[in-house]
């Protein structure tokens, strides 16, 4: 039998193990069921707030929701990646920008990390990021709007996984590259991958709003480049990354990808390549890459980028070390005190823990096994500070509770293991249902975990919820880690797939909110700040309605003189200053969606009607005992009609 052949009977056996550990937890789920006291630990009385927020990734509906704990509870969908007709988000004028990128207009990613931002290493509540996959960006969110603010593209970046998580004073973000690919982009035969085909470990400068730009790369080996965590406390100023496929195959990964024992954690010392970088060791190189933001107005703007600042570890000494992993690890987590980096090797029997002390000393002592392109590798025993043994099958990520434990999952086994950092000693596992991926504890990647509970972000829903047909809601659970056995407290459903998570306590959050925009602050250039100024201007064949909107009734609401074929621009804004009373507008035939506009602000829906008539225009969100009257009527007669331009309310 050929080796290939023999490891495609080794992945097939590893999918029967699979199967049967999901029909082992079938078959226990009704015993292993909630606590007693489960119901009183989620239960959060009408009128009263959760603990904690949940910012869960959407996984391929590119967005974000948010969630409170312990109840679970669906608090709200914030568009990032993709197109939302729910409030507009990606139709507007306002927003369209917001999606631009060097491939055009990309209405859709796949959206996987949310990473909070943080003050001495712990999340402050001042802005959540969020990486794009499959069209390399990344993505802040304002945490006192709830809105989307900012993307930046990442040029020589492909499948943008390893992101983007953030140093311990949101100095930059990350992006590792999981595809290696041609670097500059150019056409040529895959199966000349080996040496030609580049991996991309990125440095994104987070902490101005409105300025996040690529500050720096790294050109490295063409592995893929899987998730990555900062150093902390002893160790900032350091990052690490994940590798696989250290094969650097091309075809069949599953075989390919999977025949070494150790792949490596790339640990980057990114205060290093500032120095290199002033001492002029990086190079220009060109790229083209779209940065969109929100200006003073409130509207995405695109700006293009030209050219980034690439370093190679081989021209800056001390930048990149590769410390051996077994084996093809999947997640690296920096436990609280900076010293430990623990790696998911999803094909590992144990859980490497390295030390970073270890491989400081190994770096002193030069206890290399080898050097890849300037890239030395450490002695695996020269760093590594414990292995943690049966630890369940196919370990993938761990938190910490800042009690001295770490929870790892384990997707194979379905379960959490919970170890002692140290003694490197399982001291607890629960089984979850099913598959699981990520896990979050609030604060749990950061210095300072709040602990208490735990979610588990499961890939495989099964018999978990009433059955909707071939597709079922992704299944979280929350797990109580206060004590010393972890308690099942409740499943709640999530929206696409929730990929990643990240918790933070709600008292950094809640005193930050904006209530309403104050309309003399409103800069939009077609915004009207009373219903004084409101009117139509025909420009060619162009025509802007400045119009308000205010309970009850949108000024003007009467309109004629529209021809066939106009490009109407519905500039709406909403008088209102008070919390919560956002009005909706909508027309009929519009071909894009609905504009749902906030308290102050000013949104524009383009519309170009096809037919003669007259049609109405409503308000689509709820907003008083007269919703029902808020409507309009636009006529349009047929091109080059001589009805004149009208407008009016009220008469
Ligand atoms: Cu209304």
């Amino acid at each position: 039998m050929n080796p290939t052949r023999m490891k495609q009977i080794g992945f097939g056996l590893a999918t029967v193990v699979l199967i049967a550990a999901i029909g082992a937890s079938c078959a226990g789920s009704q015993q292993a069921g909630s606590t007693d006291d489960a119901a009183s630990k989620v239960y959060v009385p009408p009128g009263q707030h959760d603990e904690f927020y949940a910012f869960m990734s959407g996984g391929f509906s590119g967005n974000l929701t948010v969630h409170g704990l312990p109840s679970g509870r669906l608090l709200k969908t914030v568009p990032v990646f993709s197109q939302f007709p729910e409030n507009g988000y990606g139709y507007t004028e306002e927003t369209r920008a917001m999606l631009m990128t060097s491939h055009g207009f990309i209405p859709w990613d796949d959206a996987h990390h949310p990473e909070l931002s943080q003050t001495d290493g712990v999340p402050d509540g001042r802005w959540i990021f969020i990486n794009g996959n499959n069209t390399p960006r990344v993505a802040r969110i304002d945490l006192s709007t709830f809105e989307t603010e900012e993307i930046v593209e990442i040029p020589n970046s492909a499948g943008n996984h390893g992101s983007p998580f953030i140093t311990q004073n949101t100095e930059y973000l990350v992006a590792s590259t999981r595809f290696s690919v041609p670097v500059p982009q150019r056409d040529m035969s895959i199966d000349e991958y080996k040496g030609n085909f580049k991996g991309m470990l990125t440095f994104i400068k987070a902490d101005t709003p409105g300025e996040m730009d690529i500050a720096f790369q790294i050109l490295v080996p063409g592995y893929n480049y899987d998730l990555a965590h900062a150093g902390k406390g002893p160790s900032h100023g350091w990052m690490f990354f994940t590798s696989y496929n250290t094969e650097e195959a091309h075809t069949l990964l599953e075989v390919n990808a999977s025949q070494n024992d150790k792949d490596f954690v790339a640990a980057v010392n990114w205060k290093r390549a500032e120095q290199c970088i002033a001492d002029g060791k990086a190079r220009q190189m060109e790229a083209e890459y779209y940065h969109n933001h929100l200006n003073e107005a409130r509207i995405a703007v695109s700006e293009v980028k030209r050219s980034v600042t690439v370093l190679e570890p081989a021209d800056c000494e001390g930048l990149v070390y590769f410390l051996p992993t077994p084996k093809s690890p999947h997640g690296v987590d920096v436990d609280p005190s900076g010293e430990y980096i623990v790696a998911g090797g999803k094909l590992a029997t144990v859980i490497p823990v390295h030390s970073f002390s270890k491989m400081l000393q190994a770096i002193e002592d030069e206890k290399f096994e080898k050097v890849v392109d300037g890239i030395p590798v450490l002695q695996y025993d020269a760093v590594i500070a414990g292995e943690v043994e049966n630890a369940g099958l196919g370990p993938l990520h761990t938190e910490f509770d800042g009690k001295g434990y770490a929870y790892t999952t384990a997707f194979i086994s379905s379960e959490i293991v919970k170890w002692e950092l140290g003694t490197w000693q399982v001291v607890d596992r629960i089984p979850v249902y099913y598959s699981v991926g990520h896990l979050m504890i609030p604060g749990g990647d950061s210095r300072k975990p709040w602990g208490k509970y735990l979610v588990a972000l499961n890939k495989i829903t099964k018999d978990r919820y009433l059955p909707t047909g071939p597709e079922l809601a992704h299944a979280a659970q929350l797990i109580d880690i206060s004590g010393d056995k972890m308690k099942l407290l409740l499943d709640f459903p999530t929206m696409g797939e929730p990929h990643y998570a990240q918790g933070i306590h709600a008292d950094l959050i809640k005193p930050r909110q904006v209530q309403f925009y104050q309309l003399q602050d409103n800069k939009h250039p077609y915004a009207v700040k009373s219903e004084a100024e409101t009117r139509v201007e025909r420009d060619g064949n162009t025509v802007h309605v400045y119009m308000s909107t205010i309970r009850t009734h949108f000024s003007p609401d009467n309109i004629e003189g529209i021809q066939v074929g106009d490009e109407v621009y519905f500039h709406v804004t909403n008088l209102e200053q008070d919390w919560d009373v956002p009005h909706g507008f909508a027309v009929i035939g519009a071909n894009n969606a609905e504009l749902l506009i906030m308290p102050g602000e000013t949104r524009t829906l383009k519309w170009v009607p096809r037919r003669a008539g007259v049609f109405p225009f409503y308000c689509t969100d709820f907003c008083s005992a007269l919703h029902q009257e808020m409507q309009g009527y636009i006529r349009v007669s047929p091109r080059g009609a001589n009805v004149p331009l009208a407008y009016s309310t009220g008469q």
